[in-house]
């Protein structure tokens, strides 16, 4: 277990609201919200102009000129229970304009002495898109922990611009593929509370379906 030292706003943010993620506006894709303590200052909807594959993707836009220090996510929850003990690829197609930064995210929730934790944590940090940049392969691989209940994924965005998302999978893969994140759990002091919305496979990864 960790401190807080070291990690990012994102991650401090996340852990203070462990699941509830509020607020959380249907606004984009079907099956995708949007989250963060930022969430107002931008815009998740579904792109029927750019995309990568088939018709539509998911994009994510800055209201106005932001701070380089907000942020938001994109984010749809998923049962954990039939990825525990399993090593998962997230991958997906990441392109923007003008962008602080954005790419993939992934954080596996779970319960730690009957309290909310969350197990592991990958934003990309350090590797994440910036300026404009063409369609993108973007990976996470993580090892599910036991005590997993839910996983949740989506796209993140700093500052200003447009960042979107198309052609995600989420799979698993063999252990001999590279860990980009390992679990380091920060149990908060609260309860676990299952929350509303968790889909029992991931839904609507090419983002074809509206709301
Ligand atoms: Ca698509």
């Amino acid at each position: 277990m960790r401190l807080f030292s070291g990690l990012s706003c994102l991650t401090l943010v996340l852990v203070l609201g462990p699941i509830g993620l509020t607020p959380l506006m249907a606004q984009g894709p079907q099956a995708w919200l949007i989250a963060g303590q930022d969430a107002r200052e931008y815009e998740l909807s579904r792109d029927v102009e750019v995309f990568r594959s088939g018709g539509a993707s998911m994009r994510l836009r800055a209201r106005g000129n932001r701070h380089r220090d907000d942020w938001a996510v994109s984010v749809q929850m998923i049962d954990a229970t039939s990825y525990r003990d399993k090593r998962i690829r997230l991958s997906g197609y990441v392109r923007s304009e003008g962008v602080g930064s954005g790419g993939l995210w992934l954080r596996v929730d779970g319960i730690v002495d009957e309290n909310a934790a969350m197990l592991v944590m990958d934003n990309l940090e350090g590797d994440r898109i910036k300026g404009t940049k063409e369609w993108t392969r973007q990976n996470i691989v993580v090892d599910i922990p036991p005590e997993s209940v839910t996983i949740l994924i989506g796209a993140m965005i700093t500052g200003d611009g447009d960042i979107w998302l198309d052609d995600l999978s989420f799979e698993e893969v063999s252990t001999t593929v590279e860990l980009t994140a390992s679990s380091d759990p920060i149990v908060t002091n609260d309860p676990y509370s299952r929350p509303p919305g968790v889909f029992p496979v991931p839904t609507n990864l090419s983002f074809e379906h509206p709301a």
